[in-house]
């Protein structure tokens, strides 16, 4: 009895925080866009298999459809209702997958659009992915319903309705991002629709929630609706559980608004993460990895437990929200492997991977034009399958860089190391940093301009082990580079500065 109550207490301590994932797995991957009946096969073919601890999913509910530009991946941030059909897929494949990933160890997170419907601009009729009707002018979204009376207009004290200063925080709040019709989340009954919808979506089997634009919601406001949230499904949660809450606020420091102010909420997103890596790897304004010595807290970073952290994200790595220029993605992929690489093997926050489709950029004066351009689609607007070549990598035009080797066995070493302290760090002064994870593993880079011939600690057990960024062990050998670990534990490490990937990384999972 006494067992039981503690752990009843550690786990509510832990609550919203805590990511739900199966015991054992350390990252999500967000399929940005994917349908439903594709990720329900990757669940089961390679997610579950691989250790991956769940998927963020793009919007599951009514947006809705723009033609002009022609169906933009933007489309689905802006709701017309709360029915569970987009071009990702209906109602029953929906369910499908979130059963299906849940039988394979793989949980769901929803991408949650709550603070706002469709633009101003809308116009009326049915043009939405479930085709219900909708008015944006009278803000009449009747398949909710919600009327002119649910949103902020009369709060809103700017001229042009809009968010005109991020300073002023009632604006951040209260007045339309980029022209969104604004919830009045104030209200129990705007409350209640959104907490319908999310409750729906719990008793499906979904894990938690990432919550868009949480910097344009009050705390309040957002914990009001919270505390009307179940705890999560019992066929697959132990009882009790409260679902994963994770909000998106960008705060690179210099606004009033902090991410800090919604620590009581859940987790939030740390956008100065990628920001400062994507600087750290490109070697811009004078920053070195040896810098990366205090990485996290000591970079001004939030706690590691409120912390969600990734390399970029679908609006980051096409020019939207924040983070500029430095941001690392798949289009520098020697460097982006880098960074997801360090990211994984850090002890620092809690772990999402970007999985992306392919367009075509056009940059005019620095801005790429195609920003806007949605998923792989056929002509009439439906989206691609996600097909698999020969050699496991996606087709058309699906990146999958969750797929990428090097990306996939670094998930793999940060459920190995779990629960280890950084150990044994090791730099030159300038871009070859090493560091481990207590005795389960350890990882080097030399992102300089020469050669590395380095003997170093590694703290792992002695023997023989692979390298698992130019291959892996399977069965008795290795595919790629070995790693001799001496009874001392000390181990010589050699890389060539123009390799296509200059990083080792060994774990005590990959050991002969
Ligand atoms: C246009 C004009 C406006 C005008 C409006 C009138 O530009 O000046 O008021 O018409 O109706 C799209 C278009 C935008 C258009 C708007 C409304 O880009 O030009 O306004 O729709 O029709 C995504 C895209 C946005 C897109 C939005 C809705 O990034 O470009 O807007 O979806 O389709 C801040 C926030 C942060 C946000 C980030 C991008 O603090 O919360 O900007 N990030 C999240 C999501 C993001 C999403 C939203 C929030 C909104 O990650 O993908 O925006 O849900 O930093
Ligand atoms: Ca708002």
């Amino acid at each position: 009895m006494k067992v039981l109550l503690l752990l009843v207490a550690v786990g509510l301590c832990w609550a919203q925080y805590n990511p739900n994932v199966k015991s054992g797995r350390t990252a999500i991957v967000h399929l940005f866009e994917w349908r439903w009946a594709d990720i329900a096969l990757e669940c089961e073919r390679y997610l579950g298999p691989y250790g991956f601890g769940g998927v963020q999913i793009s919007p599951p509910n009514e947006n809705i459809i723009v033609t002009n530009p022609w169906r933009p991946w933007w489309e689905r941030y802006q709701p017309i209702s709360y029915k569970l059909c987009t071009r990702s897929g209906n109602e029953n494949q929906f369910k499908d997958m979130v059963t299906r990933c849940n039988n394979v160890g793989v949980h769901i997170y929803v991408d949650a659009v709550i603070n706002h419907m469709c633009g101003s601009g809308g116009g009326s009729g049915t043009h939405s992915t479930c085709g219900s009707y909708f008015n944006a002018g009278t803000k009449d979204f009747s398949a909710v319903p919600y009327s002119a009376s649910d949103f902020n207009d009369g709060k809103c004290k700017t001229a042009s309705g809009e968010i005109e200063n991020y300073n002023d925080i009632n604006q951040v709040r209260d007045c339309r991002l980029v022209g969104l019709l604004d919830l009045a989340l104030e209200k129990d009954y705007v409350r209640s629709k959104i907490a319908e919808y999310m409750n729906r979506l719990i008793d499906i089997g979904v894990a938690g929630f990432r919550l868009d634009a949480a910097k344009h919601m009050w705390p309040g406001d957002i914990k009001a609706i919270l505390d009307k949230l179940k705890n999560l499904n019992t066929q697959w949660f132990p009882a009790g559980t409260r679902p994963f809450i994770y909000q998106e606020v960008i705060d690179l420091g210099g606004e009033p608004i902090q991410g800090s102010q919604y620590f009581g909420n859940g987790r939030v997103t740390e956008f100065k993460y990628g920001a400062k890596l994507g600087t750290v790897i490109r070697k811009w304004n004078g920053e070195k990895m040896s810098y990366l010595k205090n990485w996290g807290e000591g970079w001004g970073f939030m706690p590691s437990d409120r912390s969600l952290v990734f390399v970029d994200n679908h609006d980051n790595q096409r020019g939207h929200g924040a983070g500029g220029a430095s941001i690392l993605t798949f289009w520098d992929p020697r460097l982006y492997k880098m960074a997801v690489a360090f990211m994984l093997a850090h002890p620092y926050g809690f772990t999402r991977i970007m999985s992306s489709y392919r367009w075509t950029r056009n940059f005019q004066n620095g801005k790429d034009v195609n920003d806007w351009i949605g998923p792989p689609s056929n002509s009439d607007g439906s989206t691609k399958a996600v097909t698999i070549n020969a050699d496991s990598t996606c087709g058309n035009d699906w990146v999958c860089e969750h797929r990428w080797r090097q990306i996939r066995n670094m998930v793999i070493f940060r459920n190995v190391v779990n629960g280890q302290p950084l150990s044994n760090w090791w730099d030159n002064g300038n871009n070859q940093v090493a560091f481990g994870r207590g005795n389960r593993g350890f990882i080097i880079f030399n992102n300089d301009d020469w050669y590395l011939n380095q003997n170093l600690q590694t703290g792992l057990p002695a023997g023989t082990y692979c390298d698992v960024i130019s291959g892996q062990k399977e069965g008795s050998s290795c595919t790629g580079n070995q790693v001799h670990v001496a009874a001392n534990g000390i181990a010589n490490f050699q890389i060539n500065n123009q390799a296509e990937d200059p990083f080792i990384a060994i774990h005590v999972d990959a050991k002969l």
